[in-house]
């Protein structure tokens, strides 16, 4: 599929189903821990500077973001989880809105999964593969912030990652940097098959 991925824009958000967009195409979700860079590799994918918006403040993004790519696919962005500072109201909203677009939304292609390509994932990203890999829904492993860790270290945390997640090789795993780009082209590629 040829996409021009400059063509992109939010489109609406929404926190549930009744608000999703009521058409056939294509979307990949992305998904992990608050302050992971969701928004920034969505930013990063699309040549943009704060079309998701990005920020310090994890807890930033509170409902499903859609985003419109080339009016040929889009990105949902999620919001992330752990975040310390919310109530337990809160987290359980947050876990009904996320589970009802992850288990019933027939146009999700493929969940991209971020976690920290620096530090060991947690207990709600072990958790959250084990959500995806039960409902069968396809995932991309997608390491961030790779910029932050010298290279010739980079196959260490991957395996210490894989380890822990205990991956399925069949999954895709790619180590990406939204300072750098790096792993940007592996991503799109892994993306557009899952479409
Ligand atoms: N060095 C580096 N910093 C990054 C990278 N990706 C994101 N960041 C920074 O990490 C912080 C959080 O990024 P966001 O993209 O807002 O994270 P998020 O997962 O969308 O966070 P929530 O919306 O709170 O769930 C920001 O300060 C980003 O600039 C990366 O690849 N490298
Ligand atoms: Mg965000």
């Amino acid at each position: 599929m040829e996409i021009n991925t400059h063509n992109a824009e939010i489109l609406l958000s929404a926190a549930n189903k009744s608000h999703y967009p009521q058409d056939e195409l294509p979307e990949i979700a992305l998904a992990g821990r608050s302050n992971v860079g969701k928004s920034s590799f969505i930013n990063t994918m699309l040549n943009r500077k704060n079309l998701a918006r990005t920020s310090g403040k994890p807890g930033k993004t509170q409902l499903l973001n859609f985003f419109n790519i080339d009016d040929k696919m889009r990105f949902v962005d999620v919001p992330g989880y752990g975040y310390a500072r919310v109530s337990k109201k809160e987290r359980e909203k947050w876990g009904s809105m996320i589970e009802e677009y992850l288990t019933t939304r027939e146009n999700l292609r493929a969940v991209v999964s971020l976690v920290d390509l620096r530090h060991d994932p947690s207990a709600d990203d072990v958790q959250m593969y084990e959500f995806l890999k039960y409902y069968e829904i396809p995932v991309i492993i997608v390491a961030t912030k790779a910029d932050k860790i010298p290279r010739g270290k980079w196959n260490k945390h991957e395996s210490a990652i894989k380890k822990k997640l205990n991956f399925d090789p069949s999954d895709d795993f790619i180590l990406f940097s939204s300072v750098s780009k790096a792993g940007m082209d592996e991503a799109w590629d892994a993306i557009l098959e899952k479409l």
